[in-house]
């Protein structure tokens, strides 16, 4: 039994407010969110990080991203922008240890540093 917090939430383990399914990707709501949308999209296959991801996984990232386009959409927030997020490692701000991406707007977002 994997002890990985999002392993367990795609194994309904724990509960989630999921947004969206399918054989690939989970997406459920961030449990603290900063912002009025946002969400987390996960590979369902563990990966620790972006260091992980090999050139077999080339079709689940852009994947994840198509999601991430479509979540966008659904939430309302494709017109006004939003932040797709990425946190890789220590120095990245990574604290759940299985990839996700970060889905986040419905306001102006903060500090811009890059
Ligand atoms: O982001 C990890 C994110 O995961 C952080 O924004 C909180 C979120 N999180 C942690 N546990 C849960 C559960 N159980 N449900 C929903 N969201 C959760 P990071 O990029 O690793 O800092």
């Amino acid at each position: 039994m994997s002890e990985c917090i999002f392993c367990k939430i795609i194994n309904k383990e724990i509960p989630s407010q999921v947004v969206f399914e399918d054989e690939y990707v989970l997406a459920f709501k961030d449990i603290n969110p900063v912002a009025p949308v946002h969400l987390l999209i996960i590979p369902k296959k563990h990966m620790e990080s972006l260091n992980d991801i090999e050139v077999v996984d080339e079709a689940l990232i852009g994947h994840i991203l198509m999601v991430a386009k479509k979540l966008a959409q659904e939430s309302g927030i494709a017109d006004s922008g939003y932040r797709v997020v990425n946190n890789c490692g220590d120095d990245g701000g990574q604290v759940v240890k299985h990839l996700h991406f970060h889905l986040i707007g419905g306001q102006p977002l903060g500090i811009k540093i890059c």
